[in-house]
């Protein structure tokens, strides 16, 4: 039995970190154009920066919840029996990993890694992002960047992911609203290859017809009992 795990930020949202597109979400208060394109970190990297360090900083205070606990239990419950959780996250948050989940895949990054724009190397940092930072690959300065998938880049870990959706008995979608591709799309892709679907979400997704099981409800709540 191999179950595909998609999270977003839903799974998030009660332990403190904000979702994108709920009232109060980050984009009600942020333009994405400005804060999450390259066009729009080429045109104002001081102001992109002083975003994601702000978001760097809730992440060091926010814990995991009910919802990312059973999941890391299922997934050892699983890989006892010879089965396996494949999760493949939205989120650029490490609340997985702090849960205890063994393996995470970050499709759009991950928020307390930088890159360097300059020659794409990446080093773990959770501290903030400045503009005279030094590169330790390449030696530039000034190309420090957050290791997020901005729209129109593409999202990370793609083959691997394909490849695990196509081997599932079940795929799971829990805390997303299902707008954003390519992962908007895998309930589809999973549907076309006969794979069972559940959706677990606070209200219905954009997605909701396409799922065979719907269960509605705050994740915190409703994944450990999905889970028993
Ligand atoms: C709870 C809850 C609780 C609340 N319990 N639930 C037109 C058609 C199709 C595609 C496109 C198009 N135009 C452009 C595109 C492509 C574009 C796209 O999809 N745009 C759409 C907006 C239409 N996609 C891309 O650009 C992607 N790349 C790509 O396609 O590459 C291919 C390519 C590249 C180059 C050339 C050509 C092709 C990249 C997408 C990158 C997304 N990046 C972000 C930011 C990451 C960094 C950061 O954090 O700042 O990723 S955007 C943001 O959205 C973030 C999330 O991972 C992503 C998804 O959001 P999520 O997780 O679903 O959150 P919400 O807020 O939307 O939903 C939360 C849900 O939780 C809600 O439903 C709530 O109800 C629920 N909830 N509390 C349970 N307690």
């Amino acid at each position: 039995m191999k179950i595909f795990v998609l999270t977003g930020a839903g799974v998030s949202a009660e332990s403190g970190l904000g979702t994108f597109r709920d009232k109060d979400g980050v984009w009600t208060k942020y333009d994405l154009e400005t804060v999450a394109t390259p066009e729009g970190f080429a045109r104002n990297p001081v102001l992109v920066r002083d975003f994601y360090n702000a978001r760097r900083a809730n992440l060091m205070d926010a814990a995991p919840n009910a919802a990312h606990f059973a999941l890391a239990r299922l997934e050892a419950e699983l890989a006892a029996r010879g089965d396996e959780l494949w999760l493949c996250t939205q989120n650029v948050d490490d609340l997985h990993e702090k849960a205890g989940s063994r393996r995470v895949v970050h499709m759009h990054g991950e928020l307390a890694v930088t890159r360097c724009h300059y020659c794409q190397a990446t080093c773990p940092d959770r501290g903030a992002l400045t503009a005279e930072a030094v590169c330790g690959a390449c030696g530039r300065a000034g190309g420090a960047r957050p290791h997020v998938v901005w729209f129109g880049e593409m999202p990370l870990h793609m083959d691997e992911i394909e490849d695990a959706l196509a081997e599932a008995d079940l795929f799971v979608s829990i805390g997303t609203s299902g707008s954003v591709y390519p992962a908007a799309g895998f309930v589809t892709q999973a549907r076309a290859m006969g794979i069972a679907t559940c959706e677990i979400n606070l209200e219905p997704s954009a997605n909701a017809y396409v799922f065979d099981e719907k269960r509605y409800g705050p994740a915190s709540r409703i994944v450990p009992a999905w889970v028993q």
